[in-house]
């Protein structure tokens, strides 16, 4: 074996030379991992004894891509490009060994190689979109050479990550291994290629696929068109499928052009620097300063749910997908037996998307059970996580209950959206067990999961729970007690804004478009509609005093009852309404205000700026452990476009002294809710970004 670097190694087997990369964690391709590959293929090309060639990884993975964190400093070492150039001119047959998953960069490699062979658990994708680019070294121009324009779409704009079998189906893998025994198929492989005398393909020069799909604009009209509302905003996307365009209408050559330039506009551009960034906040988030990488962790065999509700019943889905038993109580037969009914046919549904198997449907359903007695169920429970009404006398009793019920060890966990949880603790006897796990609706599908340390949860406990956070497939942020944690805090401060300017001209659907065009999903006033009007309202205190009593007298509740600030048309379509706006001037005008046009811009800034400075306020607090955890939780919790980072990324594209400027020019006007958070006043004082908080 020859050490080519201190990553790669050369071994000759018999006739055929085995190019191994280990560069942990995913073997990204670093440049000492091109420079590796670089020698590496010139030695194997230039070894007598040589007449075959495998490239294969140790680890966890085959490569994985680019390395990310080399992005935007100054390229070292071998371009990606000449290792790919070496490979691709090889007078011997190079075979690429994919395990684990061959993603971006990592496939742009092996589609280089004249053969790919892989193991079944193996994952093959392109999904640099996820970054706000595309891939840069050859892949839009051989992967739809490979796969054909429509699948070559599909796979770049999702990102995907497609299993061995699909890809063999597809002719991206020519073969699958036995699961553990990659190393020895592909030098088989090797050897069987030689021996036939089997051509060398080159995926370039293989215009098949492309040319079957010229002179078919509808692919790419409709495909776009089919996937207009998905990419609303983002730039990648459209970019990937001009390039995939390219491949169909281009000669290989011309269409790399194409991609290189829109390669290079993507990534000098600001969505694809809030994607990446957005990429290592997730990850950073789930590293807690502090606690020991070797603290002991509680292992959860079995979870109890308290509340066959909405929220309850996704809790407990989390749990059943990752194949953990999960008993649910509720007070009564009735409401436990319509949860448990809501939760098979949330997965009839998925089943029905073929999301999952009939079988799965029932091994998921199967693991999770009812039960009316905590006394009976919560005995052996590892952890039990309480999603009842949010009032805190009800959370109390329950968890004075738990502490005399639950094993010593137990985890005692409640979803309350921002109720003091030192408080709920207070009642337990093991403070150092209570955490907050807020789970956001619907609990399923909703990526984040708030986890709340309280004055006395310890380590062990909050380590814990980041661990199951990630087996359960959620995004975990920890942050501190404080009334709406660090989410829904600083959604309060965005919808005070939001009312205040109802009050001073700005009408609901002004508000509502300017924040959907800057990249949410739906507006303040559209999200209050969808939820209901009515969450927390009630008939008999009802007095007339504000525009949601107004309107909920009115019967006008939401799209629920087809209108509440708008009008909803049978198909639940929005259109402003006449009866809101009468609602809303009747009230300026009691008010005594004088109505104003306000610009989108103001709209803008009254709405995102005090998000920004009560992010600050809470990273003042020590409520949040870094700015790029606040982004995280707005990004994976209110749909904040990841392709502007989330309001602390975004305030340091605006500017830390723009914010500051605009929140003394607005407290000037309109009223100390715009005081500056000191750190505001701080950072840009000491002339700092809000990203290095
Ligand atoms: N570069 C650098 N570091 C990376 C990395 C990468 N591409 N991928 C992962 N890491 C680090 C990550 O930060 C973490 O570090 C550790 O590896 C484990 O990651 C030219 C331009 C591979 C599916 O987009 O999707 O190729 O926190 O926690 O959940 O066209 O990582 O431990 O210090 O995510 O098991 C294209 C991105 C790049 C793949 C593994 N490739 N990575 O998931 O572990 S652009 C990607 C992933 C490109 C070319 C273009 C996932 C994973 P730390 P992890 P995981």
């Amino acid at each position: 074996m020859t050490a080519i670097n201190s990553v790669t190694d050369l071994t000759i087997e018999g006739d055929v030379a085995v190019i191994t990369l280990n560069s942990p964690p995913v073997n990204a391709l670093s440049a000492n991992v091109r420079e590796g590959l670089f020698e590496g293929f010139k030695a194997a090309i230039a070894e007598p004894a040589a007449k075959a060639i495998v490239l294969i990884c140790e680890g966890r993975t085959f490569i994985a891509g680019a390395d990310i964190t080399e992005f935007g400093g100054a390229s070292k070492g071998p371009g990606l490009n000449e290792v790919q150039d070496m490979m691709e001119g090889s007078p011997k047959p190079v075979v690429a060994a994919i395990h684990g998953t061959a993603l971006g960069g990592g496939l742009e490699v092996a589609l280089c190689a004249h053969y790919r062979v892989a193991v079944p658990s193996a994952k093959c994708g392109l999904p640099e979109v996820n970054l706000g680019l595309l891939p840069g070294a050859g892949g839009t121009q051989r992967l739809p050479r490979i796969v054909g324009a429509q699948r070559a779409m599909e796979m770049m704009t999702s990102g995907q990550h497609v299993p061995a079998k699909e890809c063999l189906a597809m002719g991206l893998v020519d073969e699958l291994a036995e699961e553990g025994k990659l190393r020895d198929a592909a030098i088989a492989y090797a050897r069987k290629l030689v021996a036939e005398n089997k051509p060398l393909v080159k995926v370039r020069d293989n215009d098949t696929k492309v040319a079957a799909d010229r002179g078919k604009p509808e692919i790419f009209a409709d495909f776009r068109k089919a996937n207009a509302r998905k990419f609303r905003g983002f730039l990648a996307p459209e970019y990937n499928i001009r390039c995939i365009e390219a491949a169909v209408n281009l000669p290989f050559d011309e269409g790399m052009a194409v991609e290189r330039k829109l390669f290079m506009e993507l990534m000098t551009g600001s969505q694809s620097a809030a994607q990446r960034y957005s990429f290592f906040a997730e990850r950073t988030a789930a590293k807690i300063p502090g606690i020991a990488d070797d603290v002991p962790l509680i292992p959860v065999k079995k979870v109890g749910v308290i509340g066959a509700g909405t929220m309850g019943g996704g809790i407990a889905m989390n749990f059943a997908n990752a194949g953990i038993p999960v008993v649910i109580v509720e007070q009564k037969q009735e409401p436990l037996d319509r949860g448990l009914a809501t939760i098979r046919k949330n997965y009839e549904r998925t089943a029905s998307r073929g999301g999952l198997t009939a079988a799965q449907v029932e091994e998921r359903c199967a693991l999770i059970t009812g039960s009316l007695s905590m006394e009976d169920s919560f005995k052996d429970v590892d952890l039990v996580i309480e999603a009842v009404f949010e009032r805190m006398d009800i959370k109390k009793d329950i968890f004075a209950k738990l502490d005399a019920i639950c094993k010593p060890g137990a985890i005692l966990a409640t979803n309350t959206s921002g109720l003091n949880i030192d408080e709920i603790a207070s009642v337990t006897k093991r403070p150092e067990a209570v955490i907050g796990l807020h789970f956001f609706s619907p609990a399923n599908v909703m990526k984040l999961l708030e986890i709340v340390r309280a004055d006395h949860t310890s380590d062990s406990v909050i380590a814990t729970s980041m661990k199951l956070a990630k087996q359960i497939g959620k995004i975990a942020v920890l942050v501190g007690v404080c009334p709406g944690f660090v989410g829904n805090r600083i959604l309060g401060a965005r919808q005070r804004e939001a009312q205040k300017l109802v009050m001073e001209g700005a009408m609901p659907w002004d508000i509502d478009r300017v924040l959907y065009d800057f990249g949410f999903p739906m507006g303040p006033f559209a999200m209050s509609d969808l939820a209901g009007l009515d969450i927390g309202w009630v008939k008999e205190k009802s007095n007339g005093e504000s525009i949601r009593d107004v309107l909920c007298e009115a019967d006008r509740r939401g799209q629920k009852t087809g209108a509440g600030y708008y009008d909803y048309d049978e198909n639940r379509n929005a259109k402003p309404s006449a009866f809101t706006e009468k609602v809303i001037n009747d009230f300026i005008v009691k008010s005594g205000a004088n109505p104003r046009k306000i610009s989108d811009e103001e709209i803008l800034e009254r709405c995102i700026f005090p998000m920004i400075n009560e992010g600050l306020k809470i990273l003042e607090e020590g409520k949040a452990i870094r700015a790029s955890d606040i982004d995280v939780v707005w990004q994976n919790g209110y749909g904040w476009p990841v392709y502007r980072g989330g309001p602390m990324f975004y305030g340091d594209l605006v500017g830390p002294e723009k914010v500051l400027a605009k929140m003394k020019e607005f407290q000037a006007t309109m009223g100390d809710q715009f005081k500056p958070a000191a750190l505001l006043e701080k950072v840009v004082a000491e002339g700092k970004k809000f990203g290095q908080l």
